[in-house]
């Protein structure tokens, strides 16, 4: 096998060795012994030098016009879509997920990327009367300054688009920290941000792990505002670190998202949601369907096909086109929903498939894990309220549509809900209840589109939405401007 290649960070426009020399291997979760690349471990003095360099970028990018801003976005979007199928395959290559899935996580990015060049022309704001005379009123959005992202490495190239599209299209620059499991997708994209015509300087790129890497960019006095995709327990340092200097931050965490399955809905829909939503990435989203919902009067039967369906599901490298599930991202995630699947077992729900490793041939050399149902779960048990990560699901039984609205509100997340229902009334009623920032009906709880705001309620997130215009009011300042033609004194709320 060929020596692997060696990878750089990328500051002020140039490709860069980590100041301390230091390196990590980027390794295939499918078959753990290949490597696909070597890249720096970087450290403070990296995201120093990153963030200063970010820091004289923004000086001259936030004068660049939007629209010219836009048309370097544009370009990326057209090169991303030319080199679709090759940034799949590298991404199938280190994260594991299915090349069919690969393909639409490259193409969210392509999305968010189209998006966000189009928002070059708008950036509106709003322009309105004075309660003056001879006094105009507006507003208009500012960059932040330089942002410091982190991103997860189940969306190796969306997360991270979804992050640095928006930054840059409202003028701000960016220093990117991607996940240590998935560096090759970021990567790409900042190839590709580099040969679309980015000054130098613009957009940033430092590996590493997180409290080596990312923890100095959270706390650089130098970053005005912060992004992070990862889990609750990460994000509450990350809040803390930002909390002193009150920096702007954007947190988007855990989820334990449900299906509601009712009494009178099409059971074969419900069930197509029910696998792609639960086992789809092997669970490995935070939009993840990790609980059913199920009405008494169709529970059994769901769950027996749930079940069959579950087990019939093919694992293995997902770049083999026939291939429905690939393997875990590494071997800390395979033991933490070994210990969840036992956790379940302790707590008397009923395991009806899966519940172990799968290792037969191929799948030895990777981070296999058996798609796994767990029947009659109480909606107190753990495994119902804790977020697995994995391709393990909760099934819990209810009775009316009242009580599944219940137990499906009563977990800390809120990111994503479904429900399944011919009922016009029970889907209304559905939609304003469920506490969730996602909502479907007659779909399972993934398939965010780029152009609606993302993120959750409660403990997901802390109010703040990615993609969309939401993300624009993220990274950018409102700045209100009064303009008085009058040539006098005018006292707002004094003179009438
Ligand atoms: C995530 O799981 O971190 O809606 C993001 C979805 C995708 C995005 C998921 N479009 O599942």
């Amino acid at each position: 096998m060929n020596a692997p290649a060696v990878y750089q960070n990328y500051m002020g426009g140039r490709w860069a060795e980590p100041s301390e020399g230091a390196t990590f291997e980027n390794l295939n979760p499918a078959a753990c012994h290949e490597r696909l690349g070597i890249f720096p471990r970087s450290g403070a003095k990296d995201v120093v030098a990153a963030v200063a360099a970010a820091a004289e970028a923004s000086k001259t990018w936030r004068l660049v016009p939007a629209p010219k801003r836009g048309e370097i976005l544009f370009c990326a979007a057209q090169l991303l879509t030319a080199r679709k199928e090759e940034l799949a395959r590298d991404m199938t290559r280190e994260m594991g997920k299915v090349l069919e899935e690969a393909r639409g996580d490259v193409q969210e990015a392509i999305d968010m990327t189209f998006y966000m060049a189009g928002e070059g022309r708008r950036l509106f704001g709003q322009t309105t009367t004075s309660e003056l005379p001879n006094k105009f009123c507006m507003s208009v959005r500012s960059p932040i300054g330089v942002c410091g992202l982190i991103t997860p490495w189940n969306f190796p190239m969306a997360i991270p688009a979804w992050k640095i599209m928006p930054a840059l299209i409202c003028g701000n620059t960016v220093v990117l920290k991607p996940a240590e499991d998935t560096p090759l997708s970021a990567w790409n994209l900042v190839k590709i941000l580099e040969a679309s015509g980015l000054p130098p300087g613009v957009v940033n790129l430092v590996f590493g792990y997180g409290p080596e890497a990312g923890a100095p960019l959270v706390r650089s006095p130098g970053v005005g505002a912060v992004s992070f995709t990862g889990s609750c327990e990460v994000g509450r340092d990350v809040a803390q670190a930002c909390a002193g200097s009150f920096k702007r931050l954007c947190l988007e965490m855990g989820g334990k998202n449900v299906i509601l399955v009712m009494e009178d809905a099409n059971l074969d829909l419900a069930l197509d949601g029910a696998v792609w939503g639960a086992f789809g990435t092997a669970g490995q989203r935070c939009t993840a369907s990790s609980r059913i919902v199920v009405h008494k009067a169709v529970y059994r039967e769901f769950t027996e096909r749930l079940v069959r369906r579950a087990a019939s599901l093919k694992l293995g490298n997902g770049l083999d086109p026939s291939v429905q599930v690939g393997p875990l991202i590494n071997e800390a995630q395979l033991r933490a929903v070994e210990g969840y699947v036992e956790i379940g077992k302790t707590e008397g729900a009923r395991l009806l498939c899966g519940g172990h490793r799968a290792t037969e041939g191929e799948l030895g050399r990777g981070w296999f894990y058996a798609p796994t149902v767990f029947a009659d779960c109480e909606p107190g048990m753990r495994i119902a309220h804790e977020e697995i990560f994995g391709p393990v699901v909760s099934v819990i039984p209810c009775n009316h549509l009242d009580q599944a609205i219940e137990i499906a509100n009563g977990v800390l997340y809120g990111l994503s809900s479904s429900i399944y229902t011919r009922d016009v009334n029970k889907a209304f009623r559905a939609m304003r209840d469920l506490e969730t920032g996602i909502f479907y009906v007659n779909a399972p709880t993934i398939g965010a589109e780029t152009h609606l705001p993302f993120g959750g309620m409660k403990q997901t997130g802390n109010g703040h939405r990615e993609a969309s215009t939401a993300a624009l009011d993220f990274y950018s300042e409102w700045k209100s401007v009064y303009i008085d033609y009058s040539d006098r004194l005018q006292r707002a709320q004094i003179d009438t």
